[in-house]
């Protein structure tokens, strides 16, 4: 074994193609490939262990909002480590940095939340979060109330629990999933619809996608369902940005059958929509919230599920106990540096300061590729959007088969220096709150010279 420095980019990408498993990768697509060896980060940018340099428009997976090379999380990290670096809270213990954490999420999220339980990521706060949903039921003497219901495409991880309540046709397939007791409904996903939604205005369509959710808990039985769970805007499934009608709706239906209403915020939390929260951005008063990725900004792996007044009554109430938790639940260094994270969210007003800087900016930067020959649709919220990338402009027909184009263009950003995500045909972007107007003009020149190139080579 050699430091990493003293190898050659050759060496990593055969050690890398022997000897490790990569998350949702095609393996021998990558083999003929050969990874990317990222090795360093400032700002908005990350290098590679050749020198090359990208603007990470993703912000890392979504997460890296306050941007690389805070040197104050690294301090905090290695200041709690020479404290405590472990210690857990099970059995009547607690220790300073997880308290002090949780007391900042009551802080900066909706009034209604003022409990916060630990995890290490956003996929095991959703398994959290269905078993926490059923036990409410449970304490409250309806132990009947167990299913949890989800959407088509939606992204809630990759854990059982996770990929189940998620709605992604393909993780379903490998494994046996949904386990029991969760159901889909329908996306309010409005662009490029070709079915009994396509005539409806947008408006309409968010009513229209809400209903969807009354009609289940009529099929179901309202005194069977224990939950709803959404992402105030879905992420992973393409940046579909509901219509304005949608949340109120949904909200109106949660009340009526009074059935929990979860909001996932791993990828809309701590200032992706322009608001510290979803929930903010779209007035959504939930009972449980999701929260990961922004709440260290990337830095340390840490979730929360942050648990309304409502829920925690009724726990408190009871006397017995969730059976429910994990070794490293409120981990002190994970939390130091997601209370650092949030200490400067809060200091520097980085959340209103992105907003007055770079939000109209980015938006108009976005907006200038709509008259691009390949460019459907663009959309955003805050600092999230999308471009769909379309075979037929004037009649918006979509790609088929799906999935081209996006790979094409991503990967001719990517080598020109611009990170983006393709989602099918969907270009997905989430930069880090820092981006400053330069970051942006460099992503929408970068941008332009991607779909060009993708356009060259469809073509050819
Ligand atoms: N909820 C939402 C809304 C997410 O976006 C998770 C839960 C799960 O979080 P963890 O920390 O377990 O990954 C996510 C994660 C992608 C991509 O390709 C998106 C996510 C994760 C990995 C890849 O867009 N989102």
């Amino acid at each position: 074994m050699s430091t990493a420095a003293a190898r050659t980019t050759a060496a990593l990408r055969d050690l890398d193609r022997r000897h490790h498993l990569h998350p949702f990768t095609n393996h021998l697509r990558l083999a003929a490939r050969g990874a990317r060896i990222i090795s360093g980060a400032d700002g908005a940018h990350i290098r590679d262990s050749d020198g090359n340099r990208y603007l990470d428009f993703m912000a890392g997976l979504w997460c890296v909002n306050i941007g690389y090379g805070r040197t104050e999380l690294a301090e905090a990290a290695h200041q709690q480590m020479l404290q405590l670096p472990y210690y857990n809270s099970f059995f009547q213990t607690a220790q300073v940095p997880a308290v002090e954490l949780a007391e900042a999420l009551a802080e900066v999220t909706p009034a209604q939340y003022k409990r916060a339980f630990f995890g290490c990521t956003g996929s095991d706060a959703n398994d959290t979060i269905v078993r926490l949903a059923r036990y409410y039921w449970q304490v409250r003497g309806q132990a009947q109330r167990r299913i949890i219901i989800s959407r088509r495409n939606a992204y809630h991880g990759s854990t059982m629990a996770g990929a189940s309540l998620g709605g992604m046709q393909t993780m379903h397939a490998q494994g046996g999933l949904p386990i029991p007791g969760i159901e889909h409904i329908e996306q309010p996903y409005y662009f490029g619809r070709d079915d009994q939604y396509a005539d409806l205005s947008e408006d309409d369509f968010g009513r229209a996608a809400a209903q969807a959710l009354q009609d289940k808990i009529e099929e179901l039985g309202a005194e069977r369902v224990a939950a709803f769970i959404g992402e105030p805007i879905q992420g992973a499934g393409g940046v579909i940005i509901p219509p304005s009608t949608y949340w109120p709706a949904i909200q109106r239906i949660c009340k009526k059958y009074d059935i929990l209403l979860i909001v996932d915020e791993v990828i809309c939390g701590f200032g992706r929509t322009g608001r510290w929260f979803g929930s903010d951005t779209f007035a959504i008063e939930g009972d449980l919230m999701t929260l990961a990725k922004g709440l260290s900004s990337g830095y340390q792996p840490v979730s929360a599920v942050m648990v309304s007044d409502r829920v925690a009554e009724a726990l408190d109430a009871h006397d017995g106990e969730f059976s429910h938790g994990y070794t490293y639940s409120g981990h002190p260094v994970a939390c130091a540096v997601a209370l650092k994270n949030i200490q400067i969210l809060r200091d520097e007003r980085i959340i209103d300061n992105a907003c007055e800087r770079a939000m109209d900016y980015l938006r108009d930067a976005l907006q200038s590729l709509a008259d691009h020959p390949l460019v459907g649709e663009v959309r955003c919220r805050g600092f999230i959007g999308a471009i769909e990338l379309v075979a037929d402009k004037a009649g918006g027909r979509r790609f088929d088969p799906p999935g081209k184009a996006g790979t094409l263009c991503r990967d001719a950003c990517f080598d020109n220096g611009l990170v983006m995500r393709a989602v099918g045909d969907t270009m997905v972007l989430s930069p880090p709150l820092i981006i400053s107007r330069a970051d942006i003009d460099e992503f929408a020149d970068k941008a332009r010279a991607g779909l060009d190139h993708t356009r060259r080579q469809l073509a050819g």
